[in-house]
């Protein structure tokens, strides 16, 4: 089992600023890493947000298998929510987004109307597990730099709202959440996902994981991009064959297996490896 080292302190701190922020949104956007969305979502969260409407958005849609988030999305719409896929670096994506938001609030929207009311803006709130892309999102959203993006968490400031059209405003800190780990896989990809933070897991246990998928479904890197010459082999050997070919070599001339996993993960992390879908 990957060992998470969490820190309940800041998680039940997290989960009581979620609650107090459901209070003042409409809808609720829930960022999932569109690689393993079904391992980032938050039955906890989801659950918090009671009959709020929940639009699922999966991000990084560059980094994952077309097919897979598919098939994913067809699972989420059937359980009833709404499914939109980003790219949150170029804005891929973003209209459907909007458009998904803007037919959520549709209803309440009528009914506000018919009660007489002045039309506000509809009010989201972003959450998601860390490094998700919530602030990469944000931005994107707004389509100006609002959020700090690849920095920790930071001090809640108070409450502000962006306004992303005339009727649409988003909350300004996006809500932090921790992935709930249910069994010993999602958590492996979870930590590949870089989502569980570097202390929690051990690289090289990580870095096998890495490999089984490669194994799985992209042999073809393997193969093509680290010169192996045949994929069925023992996970410990083509990791050493991987790190021959990388030129990873210890003074004794050995391979140096430690610094080649380091590496395999970044590769995966910035895509280097090209789309590769965990879930
Ligand atoms: N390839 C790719 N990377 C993204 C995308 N969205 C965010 N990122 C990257 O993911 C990392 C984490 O993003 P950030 O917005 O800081 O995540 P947060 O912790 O959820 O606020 C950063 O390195 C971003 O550049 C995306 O759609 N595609
Ligand atoms: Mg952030």
């Amino acid at each position: 089992m990957v060992s998470i080292n969490w820190y309940p302190g800041h998680m039940v701190k997290a989960r009581r600023e979620i609650e107090k922020n459901l209070k003042m949104v409409d809808i609720v956007l829930l960022l999932l890493d569109a690689r393993a969305p079904l391992s980032c979502r938050n039955i906890d969260l989801e659950r918090l947000g009671g009959r709020k409407r929940i639009i699922m958005v999966f991000n990084k849609m560059d980094l994952a298998q077309p097919g897979s988030s598919k098939k994913y999305a067809r699972q989420l719409e059937q359980e009833g929510f709404a499914v939109a896929s980003i790219n949150s670096l170029n804005g891929q994506g973003r209209k459907k987004v909007l458009q998904l938001i803007i037919d959520a609030f549709g209803e309440q929207a009528d009914k506000m109307r018919a009660r007489g009311r002045r039309l506000r803006a509809v009010r989201v709130m972003v959450a998601g597990v860390p490094n998700v892309g919530k602030s990469t999102f944000l931005n994107c959203m707004v389509g100006k730099k609002v959020a700090q993006t690849g920095a920790k968490p930071g001090v809640t400031r108070g409450q502000q709202w962006i306004r992303v059209r005339d009727d649409i405003e988003f909350m300004d800190t996006p809500g932090l959440m921790w992935p709930k780990i249910e069994n010993h896989t999602q958590g492996k990809k979870l930590a590949l996902l870089n989502i569980v933070g570097e202390n929690a897991y051990n690289e090289y246990e990580i870095a096998i994981f890495l490999l089984e998928v490669l194994k799985d479904k992209k042999p073809d890197i393997l193969l093509e991009k680290f010169k192996i010459e045949d994929v069925n082999i023992h996970n410990e050997e083509l990791l050493e064959q991987i790190s021959i070919r990388r030129g990873h070599l210890l003074k004794e001339g050995r391979p140096d297996t430690a610094k080649t996993c380091k590496l395999l993960l970044q590769d995966f992390r910035q895509g280097k490896l090209g789309a590769l879908s965990l879930d």
